[in-house]
């Protein structure tokens, strides 16, 4: 290996988010050749027993109990954040201010007023800023992308985005921070909605310039804890639709849900266009569907060594999972530091999806919007 610059990570929270970029910073260096060695210098977690046993699990050298310690650090150059949204703008604008590269979990922020601080503070910081939305770095989302980019679909007609959960349908689920907004800004909105806009502007290349929503919350109570006879209001969204217009003339359609009882993690996108047209599926996300020419969809298995990351892993055929994905994040992420680039997306391409998840929200909330039928 040529000499590696050794480069520290300090991350705060340790659960789904930082187990999972935890599998990413252990592994990126084995199956990618970097300019950068990134060291697993420190976790961060409320609980100082509970943080050193995911610190010893997950391959982290030390531990804090304050994030503050970790932005402080002289060992810590990259900060990482798995942390729910409340905390994404404080954590961040603090680590940039100490010149730390940040890397955020999605969405950026809360709030349209957050994100832009964030954008403020990384304009000023001498530290990289990258959003982790993750299914960009998805080899079949990546090869979408490129298909678009070489004119191969022709003129982007209609964008059908859909993201489709059920872990809350039973409505014994208990109140976790997801349901509360001060916690989480929104609900399926901003938890999955987020992830349908970015990539839908990723793939197609164009931004979503206006929306008409609707949202819903299906059940407005729920226990406090599992098994708790006190309950509590469930304060965000459990589903959110809105039809979209994006700024090469595309019509869209996106929906966003927790209970889609039976889907357990089906990210679907499907773009139409004058020359082509292609279908994803994230539970099916080794396979990219292509219509070209006029002929039926045909299935590519996006395998090979000439599609986006795949030489680095396996012999064709051998498929990639969910952590793979955060794993393209962090490298190109090391990469774009290394080389003095701004990572993508960047807390800008952040705050443009804040703004979208903002516009639906103030269209949901406007019922003049909503053209109720009459009864004939
Ligand atoms: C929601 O259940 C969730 O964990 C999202 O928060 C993640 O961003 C997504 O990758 C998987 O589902």
């Amino acid at each position: 290996m040529s000499d590696q610059t050794t480069v520290g990570v300090g991350m705060i929270g340790y659960a789904f988010m930082g187990r999972v970029h935890s599998q990413a910073w252990r592994s990126v260096g084995a199956f990618f050749d970097l300019p950068l060695a990134p060291r697993m210098a420190v976790l961060a977690g409320r609980s100082k027993e509970h943080t050193a046993a995911a610190a010893a699990r997950l391959g982290w050298a030390d531990t804090e109990t304050d994030w503050r310690e970790v932005v402080s650090r002289d060992d810590v150059q990259i900060v990482d954040i798995c942390t729910p949204g409340d905390s994404h703008a404080e954590i961040a604008i603090a680590a940039l201010a100490a010149g730390k590269h940040v890397i955020c979990e999605k969405p950026l922020a809360n709030s349209v007023a957050e994100a832009e601080a964030m954008v403020r503070a990384a304009a000023s910081s001498s530290g990289k800023n990258m959003v982790a939305f993750n299914y960009r770095r998805v080899p079949a989302v990546a090869l979408a992308r490129r298909y678009v980019e070489e004119g191969r679909l022709g003129e982007i007609r209609h964008v059908r985005a859909q993201y489709l959960q059920d872990w809350i349908v039973d409505a014994e689920f208990p109140l976790v921070w997801r349901l509360q907004k001060d916690k989480a800004g929104s609900g399926s909105l901003g938890d999955i909605g987020a992830h349908i806009i970015d990539t839908a502007q990723f793939i197609t290349g164009q931004n979503i310039v206006g929306v008409s929503a609707l949202t819903e919350t299906f059940v407005k109570e729920r226990p406090l804890s599992p098994g708790s006879s006190e309950t509590g209001p469930v304060t965000v969204d459990d589903a959110a639709l809105f039809i979209g217009r994006l700024s090469g003339g595309a019509v869209a359609s996106f929906e966003a849900t927790r209970f889609a009882t039976g889907r357990k993690n089906a990210l679907r996108i499907e773009l139409n266009g004058s020359l082509g047209s292609l279908a994803f599926d994230f539970e099916a996300m080794n396979e990219l569907w292509v219509s070209e020419g006029g002929s039926g969809f045909k299935r590519i298995l996006v395998t090979e060594p000439d599609h986006p990351y795949a030489a680095a892993w396996w012999p064709p055929g051998h498929g990639l999972g969910y952590e793979h994905t955060f794993t393209h994040e962090i490298k190109d992420f090391l990469e774009a530091i290394a080389q003095g680039d701004d990572p993508a997306p960047s807390f800008a391409d952040g705050l443009r999806v804040q703004r979208v998840l903002a516009a639906v929200e103030r269209s949901a909330a406007d019922s003049s919007r909503f053209t109720v039928v009459e009864d004939v």
